[in-house]
């Protein structure tokens, strides 16, 4: 058996009850057996992939807070340390009733290799918690951070692991979190990124994600002969990356008919009015149902079915596995011609299969959606140098990346072969440097 496949059966016999962390190692391993195979008495006699697959350390504990009603709350917190080759560990905090350390253990992992990918030195790391932010006063939301963070700073450190935002931790939560460090730790330090602007954040922090998302898109269809203006997107999800994946595809020219929440999604097929999205979701934190008072002409529809509507580029900005074999089959039948992953693992290995074969651009979460870890980075650097940068300095480094990695990718790809396959391109481009700084460093 390859050195590959004897460790990915190990990895199955000693992860039970973590589907979503098998699904991103079995995609990434599956990638890189072109440059295991070609070196495998090194990799094997180093146990490279062993190592790169079992996090340095991890992290549980209890949360324990007051609701309103005087009842005492109790969640589970996590972060799990994963890799700290090319530098201290970095991803965000994911706050959602699905949350278990097999969730934490996938985005971490996805992590190490996405913040190779930005070029930038950020080692791989997530956490979070299985409180529910939806439907919590404010003060039940500052109680669950501060309580969480109590335990958390015991763990992270502006050079050592730095946090940020994921599902559910958006300003407000960052904000509640950083205070209590702060607090507690009796430092003013880059600990968290996502802050506020007042206090430390980075100007374009909160773009970062969706307009990267767009840029690296962009350059893609680009290199591929084509042009984003005038194309049709559907996206899905309305939090963070939908709403400034949809700013960006607007700014750039195309039309995003829909948008998504967990209860639902929207067709507008005169474009999605943007500012009412934000107005219900940033502002009044509510359901999609209040899109159509702003907008008659548009549907609602209870449940899945966002990729059902006709478009030529497909961008998944929810969350992991939202777009399995069915829609993949239904967004070919209706001439897509791109996906590219906003969201960590928003498609199935089956669907990812079936649009590759099909002549679909695709491209990964941990290359497309890059964006916003990596100007987390720039926000490190600000914060180091205790200066700020404007919007327009902060969005054209950003630019820069995005471009950067897909070309690294592209050209990972045709190295080995698989010209095209950008999948394997940002696996392969993303493991190599991490290879090299784990090799580098000996056995540690
Ligand atoms: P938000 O919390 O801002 O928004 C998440 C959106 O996805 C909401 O519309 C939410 O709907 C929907 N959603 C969440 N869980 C589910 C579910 N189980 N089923 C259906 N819809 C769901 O998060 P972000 O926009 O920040 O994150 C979206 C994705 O992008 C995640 O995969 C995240 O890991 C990834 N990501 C985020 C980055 C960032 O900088 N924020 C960076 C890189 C990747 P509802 O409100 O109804 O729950
Ligand atoms: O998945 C991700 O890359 C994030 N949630 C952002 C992490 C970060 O540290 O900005």
């Amino acid at each position: 058996m390859s050195y590959v496949d004897e460790v990915y059966e190990r990895i199955v016999r000693e992860n039970p009850g973590e589907p979503e962390f098998l699904q991103a190692v079995k995609e990434v391993f599956d990638s890189l057996k072109p440059v295991v195979d070609a070196n495998e008495d090194k990799f094997r006699r180093e146990a490279l992939l062993e190592r790169i697959a079992n996090p340095e350390r991890q992290f549980k504990f209890r949360v324990p807070w007051i609701d309103d009603k005087g009842q005492v709350q109790v969640n589970t917190g996590y972060r799990v340390q994963f890799n700290s080759a090319i530098g201290p560990y970095k991803g965000g905090l994911r706050l959602h009733p699905s949350v278990n350390l097999g969730i934490i253990k996938f985005l971490g992992f996805e992590q190490i290799f996405k913040n190779s990918l930005t070029g930038l030195p950020i080692g791989g790391g997530k956490g979070g918690s299985d409180f529910d932010p939806k439907g919590k006063s404010d003060r039940e939301v500052m109680a669950f951070c501060q309580s969480f963070m109590t335990e958390l700073c015991k763990y992270i450190g502006a050079d050592t692991d730095v946090p940020a935002g994921d599902i559910g931790t958006g300003a407000r939560e960052i904000g509640y979190m950083y205070g209590q460090y702060k607090r507690i730790k009796g430092v003013f330090e880059g600990v968290l990124t996502g802050k506020g602007l007042s206090y430390g954040g980075s100007l374009a922090r909160t773009e970062a994600t969706g307009y990267g998302l767009l840029y690296i898109t962009e350059e893609m269809l680009k290199c591929n002969g084509q042009d984003i203006k005038g194309k049709t997107v559907a996206v899905s999800g309305a939090g963070n990356v939908a709403i400034y994946a949809t700013e960006k595809a607007q700014q750039l020219g195309a039309k995003v008919v829909t948008c998504s929440d967990s209860t639902g999604w929207v067709y507008d097929p005169d474009g999605i009015d943007l500012a009412a999205l934000k107005e219900i979701k940033e502002v009044r934190r509510q359901r999609l149902t209040e899109y159509k008072n702003y907008r008659p002409n548009s549907e609602y529809h209870e449940g899945k079915g966002v990729w059902s509507v006709k478009c030529d580029i497909a961008l998944p900005c929810a969350t992991q596995n939202e777009l399995d074999l069915e829609d993949a089959k239904t967004l070919v039948a209706n001439g897509v011609t791109a996906v590219c992953e906003g969201a960590n693992m928003p498609t199935t290995l089956e669907a990812t299969e079936y649009l590759q074969k099909n002549g679909v651009y695709f491209l990964p979460g941990k290359a497309a959606n890059a964006g916003g870890v990596a100007t987390s980075a720039l926000e490190m650097s600000q914060n180091s140098e205790r200066l700020s940068w404007s919007f327009d300095e902060v969005d054209s480094k950003l630019q820069g990346i995005m471009v950067n990695i897909f070309h690294n990718l592209d050209a990972a790809a045709k190295k080995y072969g698989m010209d095209g396959n950008y999948v394997a391109g940002a696996n392969i481009a993303g493991f190599e440097k991490v290879v090299e700084a784990m090799t580098a460093q000996g056995i540690v």
